[in-house]
């Protein structure tokens, strides 16, 4: 019952402020109690720092960054990748005219994995990273990841997982069994 005649408080105060001082975006008020009164599953998703950003010091950058979209770093480690771990990575792919020069360059220097949790991981990774190709990213995206931080459509900064299964395995590969 307090917890109620709190909320309800809490929301008149934002609401009050809102519309006088335009201090609390509606939209806010609206996530903050709609996920206090209705909390939502997390879900897990696996980023990946690929090489060239990893390499051009933008981990920390990115790392804030996805802080700040609310998503918990469950796990995280540096992975020296090889070529049979990145060609099962990447089996989806095998075939591909890319494939090749993605497994390789993916093994040939270091890349920083981490786990994300929050409700939705996968969707909201994925809307963050922006389109694979970091050109088009910054036409359509321009605040996305790839945007700010890759380079073309092969060196793109990020890799995110782009289902639940896909999340599952890929996880699986790279912390084991978690
Ligand atoms: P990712 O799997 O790394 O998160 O990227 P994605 O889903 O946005 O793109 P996907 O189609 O799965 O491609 C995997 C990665 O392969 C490289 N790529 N190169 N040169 C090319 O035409 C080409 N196409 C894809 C990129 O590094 C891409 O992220
Ligand atoms: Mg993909």
């Amino acid at each position: 019952m307090r917890f109620y005649v709190t909320s309800i408080l809490v929301l008149t105060v934002a609401l009050v402020a809102n519309v006088f001082f335009d201090w609390v975006s509606l939209p806010s008020i609206y996530q903050t109690f709609s996920h206090t009164l209705f909390p939502q599953p997390t879900q897990n998703t696996l980023a990946l720092v690929k090489p060239d950003a990893y390499k051009a010091g933008y981990l920390p950058a990115i790392r804030e960054r996805i802080l700040s979209e609310g998503f918990s770093i469950v796990m995280e480690k540096e992975v020296i990748g090889n070529k049979e771990l990145m060609s099962e990575f990447y089996e989806e792919h095998k075939g591909r005219p890319f494939f090749e020069d993605l497994t390789t360059w993916m093994s040939s220097s270091p890349f920083y994995a981490m786990i994300l949790q929050k409700p939705e991981a996968i969707k909201s990774w994925r809307a963050l990273m922006g389109p694979t190709n970091s050109e088009k990213a910054r036409e359509i995206a321009s605040t996305s990841i790839r945007a700010q931080f890759g380079k073309d459509g092969s060196e793109n900064a990020v890799h995110g997982s782009d289902s639940q299964e896909s999340a599952t395995r890929e996880i699986r590969l790279i912390f084991g069994n978690v």
